[in-house]
């Protein structure tokens, strides 16, 4: 018999969809559907792809529903929106933190186990969204978390990659960079949406209007168009209570295939365009230290700012009358300078488009921007080549041109600056070639700017935006950095939290800094020893896959010592492999001595054209070959590289980690977020005095981190001298062993020299401080191997970290930033 429905209306009468339940028979009932009904396969032959796929179209059933909810909410509310601009979101995988903030763990697993699946393994099947290259991209994803999970009307705005950020195999020893491929099975969380597609023009001419009667305007007719289209993924906020947008543009041809050309018989001229089109948005620059400079690179930065803000403007005008309001409605936020361009896209859409003076867009542009700076180091500022800017980008380029005569008027005339100052804050560098300098045009084109740690935001202060600061004084603040607590605490580390709840409830679930009431319980017993419990475990899994992936067998029971993130200079992996070195060769000398048995810990991408960071990554893999097959040392030392570091991989190691590396040279890195995922699951920290260490220390107090080493004003100093390292290798006969060692081949038999570079920078130079902070270094290692062997102290720190972590919450940045920066969120609205 045919069954009818009553068909459930809201109270306009209007069809809704019946509301999904969460029980385990619901679940498991509507999984088999999706099986059967969109994938089109049954139970019995399903393979565990399909069960994957089955699976996230029944939780995102479910998200749907929060998903209309909030943005109902949002429109009803009328409050202000949140608009992230990021050329970069690292998000990782989604099912399972959509199903962990969503509640439905439990209930989802239980539903799979019915037909024999198991949700941890299908979890992993899900690939890594890796759009973007590190702390920044992954800060970005913390963020569309942590707005959805605290109120903020978030809108994430970025570019759909083809291809993520590359996959890392190593080959003899060296990277090797492989394309990555996450669409190839399609993306089952992203929605196209072909209403919401803009042009975006590149090139061409500016011509001057003059209507009798009326002011000249300028006419942009760009000499290439594409088109931007939008695809929405939902970003789930803890226990789904709200769920925000983050969209991405995908850039196809206005006419995807030229039809003359094709009928005339040049097929692949037919195609010519669509691919010129479609290569904008093919893929991320795996590039996080120093600036590409290519075309297309601003090319993407250019067609992602143009269609968000054209989209913005739309959204505006559909709920306001005019845009003269606009920043009343909406903050915008610049991830680095890579959007940068938007204000002056801005300006150009409210001018030439919709008519605006000069003086009221200007006003209207400053309120809207606020910029986040990430970066210090002078080789990573962006700055692009006026002639290739002026070429694909002719009226913005006016616009920069005229934003700069009024802040370099504004200067002259108001503060008495003199030529150099003027040069100091112009937005031109007239210097090697001219170029726009994107940070100086983000600093005056927003009403906030800020660092991402507190040492980073006073040294900008003092260093790249001194100028621009002594004439906005009030511009710059500081926002540290966080990370969230769901992924990072929760889905990464289920037997610490589980922990947790027995001993102080669930509370600190809902309001993370709640979890300094385990502090005390670092001075019982009986909880230290299931906190190290719950350590051992997590080291253990990462042992099982360092065995199973590398061949290398490691002991659980050894110190798990581990420094993941970017290979860079300034990050120092360098050290911490001269460190081993030199431990290795005193292990050799000195086998009768009590050595604390060690397992080092490396993994991280290169950019591919770094030099340098490929030497350091080979001289790792080099030195863990000779180490880890020398019978000499056995259990007490060894050292591995595990390949192709990612989100998916992050979650498993912060949990296993003892010691967590955070030694980058002082001064140089912003912040760092993985020293917060580490301290929070436990480890403690051996690091230096920078970015968001200091904090670090502040809050879990200086008997619970390790810093050694020179701090920022010293490594300054220092460089200002102009010390090599050659006084400091001949006075420390450990480090002259281990750089001999080094250059001897004995690593790199087949080719002694592959790593004589690499030493004799240090001779030479030093920079990055590496032999001034050897001794350092050495000594609080060895300290720590003192301290691993009482384990009653090293387990009450550990659980001391964990407990004074909570306000590194990515929570308690943004609602910093919704308070001071943005003035928008829950504490604003009704
Ligand atoms: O941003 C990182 C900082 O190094 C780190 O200290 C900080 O914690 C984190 C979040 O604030 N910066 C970073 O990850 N930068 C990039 O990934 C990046 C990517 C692309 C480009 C430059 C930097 N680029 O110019 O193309």
């Amino acid at each position: 018999p045919v069954q009818t429905h009553e068909a459930p209306l809201n109270g306009n009468g209007v069809l809704k969809p019946e509301p999904r339940l969460n029980d385990p028979d619901t679940l498991a009932r509507q999984i088999v559907e999706k099986l059967t009904y969109s994938i089109g396969k049954n139970p019995a032959s399903a393979r565990k792809y399909d069960w994957l796929r089955a699976t996230t179209l029944a939780v995102r059933d479910r998200i749907m529903d929060h998903w209309f909810e909030s943005a109902d909410r949002f429109a009803e509310e009328g409050g202000k929106r949140v608009c992230y601009l990021s050329m970069e979101f690292l998000i990782g995988r989604m099912l399972r933190d959509a199903i962990n903030n969503l509640g439905l763990t439990e209930p989802v697993r239980e539903a799979l186990s019915r037909y024999g699946v198991e949700l941890d393994m299908i979890e992993l099947l899900e690939p890594d969204a890796a759009l973007g290259n590190g702390g920044l991209g992954r800060l970005a994803a913390c963020f569309m978390e942590s707005m959805a999970s605290t109120g903020v009307p978030g809108y994430g705005y970025g570019i759909r990659y083809v291809h993520g950020f590359f996959r890392q195999e190593i080959a003899d020893g060296a990277q090797v960079e492989l394309p990555e491929t996450w669409l190839v099975h399609g993306n089952p969380w992203e929605f196209e949406r072909r209403n919401a597609s803009y042009e975006i023009g590149f090139g061409g001419k500016v011509s001057t209007i003059q209507e009798p009667g009326r002011p000249s305007r300028q006419v942009w007719r760009p000499a290439e168009r594409v088109l931007a289209v939008a695809y929405d993924t939902p970003m789930v906020g803890w226990r789904g209570r709200q769920v925000n947008t983050l969209r991405l543009w995908s850039a196809q041809a206005l006419d995807p295939i030229l039809l003359d050309a094709f009928n005339s018989g040049d097929h692949i001229g037919a195609l010519v365009e669509s691919n010129k089109a479609e290569a904008i948005t093919r893929v991320l620059y795996p590039a996080d230290s120093h600036q590409a400079g290519q075309e297309l690179r601003l090319r993407q930065e250019y067609f992602f700012s143009s269609a968000s803000l054209q989209d913005i403007i739309r959204r505006h005008l559909e709920e306001n009358d005019n845009l003269s309001n606009l920043a009343d409605k909406v903050a915008i936020q610049l991830n680095d300078t890579h959007p940068a361009v938007s204000v002056a896209e801005l300006m150009r859409l409210l001018i030439d488009v919709h008519g605006f003076e000069w003086d009221e867009a200007w006003k209207i542009t400053r309120a809207t921007f606020s910029y986040t700076n990430h970066t210090l180091l002078p080789e990573a500022l962006e700055h692009w080549p006026i002639h290739l800017f002026e070429r694909l980008l002719p009226r913005q380029m006016q616009i920069i041109y005229a934003i700069n005569t009024g802040i370099i008027r504004e200067a002259a005339q108001e503060h008495g600056y003199d030529d150099g100052q003027v040069a100091a804050i112009s937005l031109i560098d007239e210097g090697n070639g001219r170029r726009v300098r994107m940070g100086q045009l983000a600093f005056v084109g927003s009403h906030a700017v800020n660092g991402v740690s507190a040492l980073h935001t006073d040294l900008m202060k003092q260093t790249v935006f001194r100028d621009l600061h002594a004439l906005y004084p009030d511009r710059i603040q500081n926002k540290t950095n966080g990370v969230t607590p769901r992924r990072w605490l929760m889905e990464a580390n289920p037997g610490l939290t589980g922990l947790i709840t027995e001993a102080i409830g669930p509370g600190f679930l809902d309001d993370i800094e709640k979890i300094i009431e385990i502090d005390h319980l670092a001075d019982d017993a009986g909880f230290r020893e299931r906190f190290a419990a719950v350590k051992r475990q997590n080291k253990e899994r990462l042992a099982n896959i360092i065995g199973e992936r590398m061949a290398t067998s490691v002991d659980p029971g050894a110190i798990f010592d581990i420094q993941v993130k970017r290979i860079h200079e300034y990050k120092r992996q360098f050290l911490n492999i001269i460190e081993a070195i030199a431990l290795y060769d005193q292990i050799r000398s000195h086998p009768e001595r009590d050595w604390t048995p060690r397992v080092k810990i490396f993994a991280g991408k290169a950019a591919p054209s770094y030099v340098q960071a490929k030497e350091i990554i080979h001289l790792a893999n080099d030195v863990g070959r000779v180490i880890n097959a020398d019978p000499a040392v056995r259990d007490l030392l060894k050292v591995v590289f595990i390949p192709n570091y990612n989100v998916s991989l992050a979650e498993i190691i912060m949990p296993a980690a003892d010691l967590s590396e955070q030694i980058s040279t002082a001064g140089l890195e912003a912040s760092g977020t993985g020293n917060m995922k580490f301290a929070l699951n436990g480890a403690l920290t051996i690091g230096t005095l920078d970015g968001a260490n200091v904090e670090m220390l502040e809050h879990v107090g200086e008997d619970n981190i390790f810093i050694f080493g020179l701090t920022a004003s010293e490594v300054a100093q220092r460089r200002r001298e102009a010390h090599s390292g050659r006084s400091i290798i001949d006075n420390e006969p450990m480090l002259r062993e281990a750089l001999d060692a080094i250059s001897s081949g004995l690593f790199c038999p087949d080719s002694p020299s592959r790593f004589h570079s690499l030493v004799s920078n240090l001779y030479n130079n030093d920079w990055w401080m590496i032999c001034a902070d050897f001794r350092a270094y050495w000594d609080t290692q060895r300290a720590l191997d003192g301290l691993y062997t009482q384990q009653d102290e090293w387990q009450a720190k550990a659980v001391h970290n964990t407990a004074r972590m909570g306000w590194f919450s990515s929570d308690r940045s943004i609602r910093e930033y919704a308070r001071d920066i943005w003035k928008a969120g829950p504490d604003r609205e009704g």
